[in-house]
């Protein structure tokens, strides 16, 4: 009871007229969050969420055989944001504990891979220019390091080096000097170590980093709005800990937004909400769905949609992100699901699964006119391509070995060698019976087409679904960063079973 009181005023703090968006928002935060930690705790204290097992944490051990099992103790718990580490005066110095712990994962006691002591760890919030100090302590062995998915950012020395590995006992100092011209959306943290790297992500090394700056573009009606974090994480459980060895892509698995199982989305009809929907999982795939309704597409990958698009589902391959603007239906409830999804005869198949509920209630907020035109609009398509290549993904018939160009990984080999600040096309060609989530990392791409013309977005995307025997066509540019940086599937399995290669790029 307690606990449902307090998630609402977490994710239903007020905001006020007065004070431009931007600066509102910050120090809305900034207060929020020390406060939230602490209310949260008491909480937790309160209800009695004392590490002992709670009766309905005995269906724990049923809960890796079925999706029926996502049932807990916390179901129907209101939505909680992850806490929020927020940058101040354009710097944001912070520390990251990598350790295995036990803590609570969707309202049972099991052993995690925490950072810093947290199943779903704090969410980072920046904005362009901005400069990150990162203290990552690892305490968990062999070793780990750091990736943040989609910023475009040096991959080079201590910024977004994945070729380096922080090792256990080690403290690292990572620090990144991110471009005034980054782009607003949602971004995410987590583990890259290789060949380890799905391991550690489905034991809870993942978090969403935010950057801010969206609201810009929407009307100002709208600047004021309620955003929330929708991180989809998954997680198996084996004994009394959430799996990370021999990892099943299709096994059945317990689906969380933020680390809950089916939480509450308060809403009120007619109001708009930002959601920041991230697939953050370490694996599988996710078609998401609000019953009834559409999604309004503003970003994808941390990028903002030059013209927004209305949906009824979302497909999001492992890694990728959409920012939506979502409104509340008449009073009452509906779902927010993952449908069910197919990656291919030799993929897996994925259930439907009810992954929150929205609650509309309270009083009708006036329409307001959404946009259609959104962002500046950037288009790679007219300008001169350098170099065209094929990048072929394939793997053996068992499954168990991935390969690009024909080769595994190998962090001494340089596959492709790239200059600064030229376009190049790839058509990136799938040969196996199953569908490949592509990303690449430090430059966003424009997707050109999929097995065929697509909704073209004059905007771009750090990961595109490969189809099964499909191809996809990309144009990518290099700007700012020289140095050796990666892409790979994204479907972590397969990156750490070889499915990865090095782009250098050079002045
Ligand atoms: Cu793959």
């Amino acid at each position: 009871m307690i606990t449902a009181k307090i998630g609402i005023s977490l994710i239903a703090a007020p905001m006020h007229p007065g004070p431009p968006a931007e600066t509102l928002m910050r120090s809305r935060l900034k207060l929020t969050c020390p406060a939230a930690a602490a209310l949260l705790a008491l909480a937790m204290a309160l209800s009695g969420c004392d590490g002992r097992p709670s009766p309905s944490s005995a269906a724990g051990a049923s809960a890796s055989s079925g999706s029926s099992a996502q049932a807990s103790a916390t179901q129907g718990a209101p939505l909680q944001d992850p806490p929020e580490v927020v940058s101040h005066d354009g710097l944001l110095r912070t520390r990251i504990i990598v350790e295995r712990r036990k803590v609570d994962v969707a309202g049972r006691r099991l052993w995690a891979l925490t950072y810093n002591d947290r199943y779903m760890p704090p969410t980072l919030r920046i904005r362009p220019g901005d400069r990150v100090e990162l203290d990552l302590v690892n305490r968990v062995s062999p070793y780990t390091n750091l990736h943040v998915h989609g910023l475009h950012v040096s991959p080079s020395g201590n910024a977004d080096n994945v070729l380096l590995h922080v090792h256990a006992g080690e403290t690292f100092h990572y620090s990144y000097q991110f471009p005034k011209t980054l782009k607003p959306g949602t971004y995410w943290y987590h583990s890259h170590a290789h060949p380890i790297s799905a391991p550690q992500v489905a034991g809870g090394m993942a978090g969403v980093i935010v950057v801010d700056g969206l609201q810009q573009y929407l009307p100002p009606a709208l600047r004021h709005l309620t955003e929330h974090v929708i991180a989809l994480k998954d997680f198996q459980i084996e004994g009394d800990a959430v799996k990370t060895k021999g990892l099943h892509i299709g096994a059945p698995t317990n689906r969380t937004v933020n680390g809950q199982l089916n939480p509450t989305i308060p809403i009120r009809p007619g109001e708009v909400q930002l959601w920041r929907l991230a697939n953050i999982s370490a694996n599988i795939y996710y078609k998401v769905s609000l019953r009834g309704q559409r999604f309004l597409v503003i970003g994808r990958d941390g990028f903002p949609v030059d013209r927004t698009f209305a949906s009824d589902s979302l497909l999001l391959a492992a890694g990728s992100r959409y920012d939506v603007l979502v409104t509340g239906g008449q009073a009452g409830s509906t779902v927010l699901e993952t449908l069910p999804y197919s990656t291919g005869p030799a993929g897996n198949q994925f259930p439907q699964v009810n992954l929150a509920t929205v609650v509309s209630s309270g009083t009708r907020v006036p329409p307001v006119t959404l946009p259609s035109a959104f962002a500046p609009p950037e288009d790679l398509s007219r300008l001169p391509i350098a170099v065209r290549r094929t990048i072929v993904f394939s793997e053996n018939k068992a499954g168990t070995q991935f390969y690009i160009n024909g080769k595994q990984f190998d962090p001494n080999r340089v596959d492709i060698r790239s200059k600064l600040n030229t376009v190049e096309e790839w058509t990136v060609r799938n040969d196996s019976n199953e569908e490949h989530s592509f990303h690449v990392h430090t430059n966003h791409f424009q997707l050109m087409s999929s097995n065929g013309p697509v909704h073209l977005t004059l905007s771009r995307q750090d990961v595109a679904n490969v189809p099964a025997k499909g191809r996809i066509v990309i144009r990518i540019r290099f700007t700012n960063y020289t140095g050796k940086t990666v892409f790979h599937c994204h479907i972590l399995n397969h990156e750490d079973q070889g499915m990865m290669a090095i782009q250098q790029i050079d002045k």
